[in-house]
């Protein structure tokens, strides 16, 4: 390219030019080509500086990842991944029971930022602090680091793939278990899948890491999570099978969810050959005295270990992992320190730290621990737009019942539907939404269900009393219509028969489960579609991903031909471009990396396109850009 800039210049042709030409003339050096990935890179930068940050980028850094000892690799670590790769799961199993420790689940990677900062933390930034993890929290049961949102967030808003990232955190940590949340017919996903979806999803995760399944359902139906159970224990891993949490058993007025509900839940639970069993308190509403409760009555009924979930959103997720653990639980879910705390889960340095010198001793370093949660703590400025700005923990969600992710996305829901000014309303509304629905469980998607139709009340004016008459009229959303319908399965207690009529307008119901319903799903023909597209012969994993969902698999793929394959950027410069003046160094293709400045970004021209000139590799190129605004 440069060469043609000079061949072609001006004075060059002249014949007029001297030995100074080149250093006189900085604009031979400003390169304009079409596609290249140095060019896809800086049209990626040019598009974020231009339209996203408005020349505002927030002064970041990456965290410093913290040194190993010297000692930390002669001896091959050896933990909860290989009891369970030389026993099986039920070897895994006996260990645990065999255990007087306390085991603990950290969910840093997945569950905690899923619910701070909308799951948007990057393979990049768990792939830096890997090693140190598989070192310093080598005495954890598991790693909780996939699954939940993380599957779908990856591709659609990250770029990149879960699957690498599983792939590259087990490379690094070959000793710890891999955990992932599962949401039974809905895989992780949204909607119920056919049966043939979730055994291939199940099967490719098994084989590319993932130890410990955890399955629930969002509506507590074990029908929903039978088929995923199975194919867990047909892989040889480990089922662990959850009970979501919801009412208050303290509360003897709350008749529903009571304590003999939730013992018949574990029995069935049982039947099914789950190794483990899950409380999943996904709304923060298990209290202390509650967790004890329930957790010691539990063991007293079930042969199979106890795994407690939790999160803080009403600040006691401490307080009841730890009366969980003197119930009886013999693992719980808590996050680093440094991504602890609100709607995440209890933290994990407190917890370790307060069973110092007790029976239950989880055998962790806080000086270890330490390590680890100061890299998280670094890195959450980077992440800081994706957080809710929730300063305190709060009680309201015990009478709201909201889960925490939900909890904190809410409002920027509500205001995306211009209610923004009627958050209180939508608030108290979700309660009475929930009594309408019947008093259901709510998690991922059932909890979209009951937030959509609160919404959908404030906006259309309903209350408890006006939604039988005046909602014959009214077209509800979709998801209401297909909860109704029992597309998401069937609520405990069944459906508000009055309200189901009035939504359904005629459409008949169904009352088995879905999945028996869904035809399977043609792989035969995703393959092919993708090979038409695409020219692409989809791998396993790859027509899992495809087949879950098409739309965001595409967009994935589209955006990586435009852009290329981001996933090695550093994470200021993927959600922030650069400022004027910074330099960034990109690994683009198979390990080969430039060095980019951003040199200015000049004024719209009379079309509105900005001119954006970078320098990459000490060689100026110039990109145009339209200015959306
Ligand atoms: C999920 O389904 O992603 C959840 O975290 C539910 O609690
Ligand atoms: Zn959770």
């Amino acid at each position: 390219d440069f060469l043609i800039n000079v061949l072609e210049h001006p004075i060059f042709k002249s014949g007029t030019c001297t030995t100074k030409f080149i250093g006189d003339h900085p604009e031979l050096f400003e390169i304009e080509d079409k596609k290249s990935p140095e060019m896809d890179t800086i049209r990626y930068f040019g598009d974020i500086v231009v339209n996203e940050t408005f020349g505002k980028k927030p002064v970041l850094a990456e965290p410093k990842v913290p040194e190993l000892p010297r000692n930390a690799r002669i001896q091959p670590l050896s933990g909860t991944k290989q009891i369970l790769d030389q026993r099986g799961a039920d070897g895994l199993v006996n260990w645990i029971k065999a255990q007087d420790r306390l085991l603990i689940t950290d969910t840093t990677m997945r569950d905690a930022h899923q619910s701070l900062m909308a799951t948007r933390v990057r393979t990049r930034d768990m792939d830096r602090i890997a090693a140190d993890t598989a070192y310093y929290g080598r005495d954890l049961f598991s790693l909780e680091m996939w699954g939940g949102a993380t599957f779908d967030v990856a591709y659609n808003f990250l770029r990149e793939s879960p699957w690498h990232r599983l792939d590259l955190l087990r490379k690094k940590i070959p000793n710890i278990c891999f955990q992932m949340l599962l949401r039974g017919a809905n895989g992780v996903g949204y909607k119920n899948y056919p049966d043939n979806v979730i055994r291939k999803f199940v099967q490719q995760s098994a084989k590319s890491g993932i130890d410990v399944f955890r399955i629930f359902d969002s509506l507590n139906w074990m029908e929903n999570m039978k088929v995923a159970i199975e194919e867990v224990l047909k892989a040889g891993k480990v089922a662990e099978v959850a009970m979501c949490y919801t009412g208050d058993i303290l509360d003897t007025s709350k008749t529903k969810y009571n304590l003999d509900y939730y013992v018949k839940m574990a029995h069935e639970i049982e039947k099914t050959g789950a190794h483990i069993l899950a409380i999943k308190d996904m709304s923060a509403l298990c209290k202390p005295q509650a967790a004890r409760k329930l957790v010691s009555v539990l063991k007293s009924e079930v042969k199979m270990p106890i795994h407690f979930h939790t999160h803080d959103t009403a600040g006691n997720g401490v307080a009841s992992a730890l009366m969980a653990a003197y119930g009886g639980a013999d693992i719980v879910d808590a996050a680093l320190a440094g991504m602890s705390g609100l709607t995440s889960q209890p933290n994990l340095n407190s917890i370790v730290a307060a069973l110092k010198h007790t029976p239950f001793d989880t055998e962790l370093d806080d000086q270890d621990l330490q390590i680890l949660s100061d890299y998280w703590t670094g890195l959450r400025p980077t992440y800081s737009k994706f957080e809710s700005g929730l300063k305190s923990s709060s009680t309201e969600i015990y009478d709201m019942e909201i889960p925490g992710g939900q909890y904190s996305n809410l409002q920027k829901q509500v205001e995306s539907f211009g209610l923004g000014h009627k958050f209180g309303e939508v608030k108290n509304m979700y309660k009475v939404a929930n009594q309408l629905l019947g008093d259901i469980v709510k998690v991922t998607p059932s909890s979209k269900v009951n937030g959509d139709l609160a919404i959908f009340m404030v906006q259309n004016d309903l209350n408890a009393d006006n939604i039988y008459e005046k909602g014959k009229d009214l077209a509800f959303p979709n998801s209401v219509v297909d909860f109704f319908k029992g597309m998401i399965g069937q609520p405990v207690g069944g459906f508000n028969k009055r309200l189901q009529k009035i939504v359904l307008k005629g459409q008949k119901p169904i009352t088995v489960r879905p999945g028996s319903l869904i035809p399977p799903e043609d792989f035969d023909q995703v393959r092919k579609t993708f090979k038409e597209k695409y020219d692409m012969d989809l791998d396993d994993r790859q027509l899992v991903s495809a087949t879950m969902y098409p739309k965001v698999y595409q967009e994935y793929l589209d955006f990586k031909q435009n852009y290329g394959d981001l996933e090695r950027m550093e994470s200021h410069a993927f959600f922030y471009g650069l400022r004027e003046g910074e330099t960034t160094e990109v690994e683009v293709g198979t390990g080969k990396k430039i060095i980019v400045t951003l040199i200015r970004v000049g004024e719209p021209d009379e079309d509105g396109e900005r001119t954006v000139t970078f320098e990459v590799d000490g060689f100026r190129r110039r990109i145009k850009v339209q200015d959306k605004y």
